[in-house]
């Protein structure tokens, strides 16, 4: 098992549309094993490939308590969203330490291969909705801070360089 760098914003390579994996194989299942160690490391409740520099579509989310019901979704697509949308407070393991509001869909089912490579449907609705469509915004290129003003996103940037300088020094 291996804890994989993050990707940090304004990092150019968030910004890559992934590819579909093409075989559940055993390199998936040892990134897979990583990304949800990694993500339990950073405290976070998912994690998309993107984030660890893999440009395949791959998710992984843990939102339950005791943070011991990983979820693994290869391939997703969403097959319905609910006609109704809600402003949630979104944060991003991406973009540390920033909190802003995005529009979502209320529920959403997404089809999706399991860990083991079986296709499955899901039905999801709060955090666990909320954090499917982040993740698979991640797989489109796709940042939080993009649903954000461009005055907010260009703090944020500004923020996000400083820390960088600051923590290469
Ligand atoms: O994709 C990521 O960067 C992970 C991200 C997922 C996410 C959190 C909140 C809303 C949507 C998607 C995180 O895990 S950020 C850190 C975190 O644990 C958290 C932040 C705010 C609310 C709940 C959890
Ligand atoms: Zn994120």
């Amino acid at each position: 098992m291996a804890l994989l760098p993050i990707l940090c914003f304004p990092d150019p390579r968030l910004h890559i549309v992934a590819k579909p994996v093409a075989e559940v194989d055993g390199r998936i299942r040892t990134l897979c094993t990583d990304m949800i160690a990694t993500m339990y490391d950073a405290k976070g409740i998912g994690l998309a490939a993107t984030q660890v520099d893999v440009h395949e579509r791959l998710i992984v989310i843990d939102v339950s308590e005791e943070r011991d019901e990983p979820l693994v979704l290869i391939n997703p697509e969403l097959v319905w969203t609910s006609p109704t949308s809600h402003l949630n407070e979104e944060g991003c393991l991406s973009v540390p330490g920033i909190y802003d509001g995005v529009q979502r869909f209320d529920t959403v089912q997404v089809r999706a291969l399991d860990g083991t490579g079986k296709s499955r449907v899901i039905e999801a609705d709060g955090l666990l909705s909320v954090c499917i469509q982040h993740e698979m915004d991640h797989l489109m290129g796709r940042v939080f801070v993009e649903y954000l003003s461009p005055l907010k996103r260009k703090r944020i940037k500004t923020k996000m360089l400083k820390a960088q300088r600051e923590a290469e020094r």
